[in-house]
């Protein structure tokens, strides 16, 4: 009943048994500005070949699931301005009202899961915001990691979350979160962090042979890799921490709410850096995908 469209790559690999790595596409329309969201799109698409595996990025288009998409396709989504942001909640809906959307880290997963694909990479998930004892706002995308077999690389969550809140969610749903060759959970624009991650580990291979236990296991439920941004990218959390604040202060002004509030968070962000939180945020998502692509070869093949 679901009709999938692969791209032509994808299609290939799935008969080749290629190792394809998922990829979203919020990030793509609410995450990042026009043109850089095309052009690092398809940068990342080119890292993720250049490691040997293959890119699936995930949308809805008039109503059909894309897994993989054709340029045209990504350059249309990057310049549409009526592209709907799809979770959990709004995947089912978008597909029966034929609309167009794009998928957060939560969508994304399903449609991986759907489409027999088990690792992804992204910048950074939704968690849980500060100020959520008031606003009640928590991701989806942590839900999802506690349900659905995708192993996810990002580079920790952003400090527009609290991320020690973040991290004892992700615990109460039994997700397993994964630094990857250091002790520190990082913090997105920065490598480092005042937490320790509950789990490290130093290989891609010993990353792939836990997701495959955790299937062997019967366990239901994705693993969090959180993957450093590289040294040399890093934005200081002190420069970040008043810029961070007052775009918080501004959502609070404004009243944004729902799932406008990432949204906002980022674009207000990247005014107030002037365009220096988008260079370390390309940076950092490259190097998730290089990692992604990495676990996808190392996993043993299931089917
Ligand atoms: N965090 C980022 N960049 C992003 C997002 C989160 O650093 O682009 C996007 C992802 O698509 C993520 C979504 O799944 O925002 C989370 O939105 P919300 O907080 O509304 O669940
Ligand atoms: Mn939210």
């Amino acid at each position: 009943m679901i009709d999938i469209q692969y791209s032509t790559e994808v299609r290939a690999a799935k008969e080749n048994g290629t190792p394809i790595v998922a990829l979203e596409s919020t990030i793509i329309t609410h995450g990042m500005p026009y043109p850089q969201n095309v052009e690092v799109a398809a940068l990342v698409e080119q890292d993720i070949r250049d490691a040997g595996a293959v890119p699936a990025t995930m949308a809805v288009i008039e109503g059909r699931l894309h897994v993989g998409l054709e340029p045209e396709q990504l350059q249309a989504l990057g310049t549409a301005q009526d592209v709907s942001k799809i979770s959990r909640a709004d995947m089912a809906a978008c597909i029966a009202s034929r609309g167009t959307g794009a998928t957060t880290v939560a969508a994304t997963m399903i449609a991986a899961h759907f489409a027999g694909i088990e690792v992804f990479a992204t910048g950074g998930i939704g968690g849980v915001h500060q100020g959520a004892e008031t606003t009640f706002d928590i991701s989806a995308d942590l839900h999802e990691l506690g349900q659905t077999p995708v192993t996810v690389v990002a580079a920790g969550a952003k400090a527009i979350l609290d991320l020690a809140k973040t991290l004892e969610v992700l615990e109460t749903l039994g997700v397993p979160v994964i630094a990857y060759g250091q002790d520190a959970f990082p913090a997105f624009w920065s490598s480092q962090s005042p937490l320790d991650a509950p789990l490290r580990m130093d290989s891609a291979a010993e990353i792939a042979r836990a997701h495959a236990t955790r299937r062997a296991l019967g366990l239901p439920g994705g693993q969090l890799v959180a993957n450093p941004i590289p040294q040399d990218d890093q934005i200081p959390a002190e420069e970040l921490a008043p810029i961070i604040a007052a775009a918080q202060a501004d959502a609070d002004t404004h009243r944004i709410t729902g799932k406008a509030v990432t949204p906002y968070l980022l674009q207000r962000i990247f005014e107030l850096t002037e365009g220096r939180s988008l260079v370390a945020n390309i940076a950092l998502v490259r190097n998730n995908a290089r990692l992604a692509a990495a676990i996808a070869q190392a996993l043993p093949k299931n089917r």
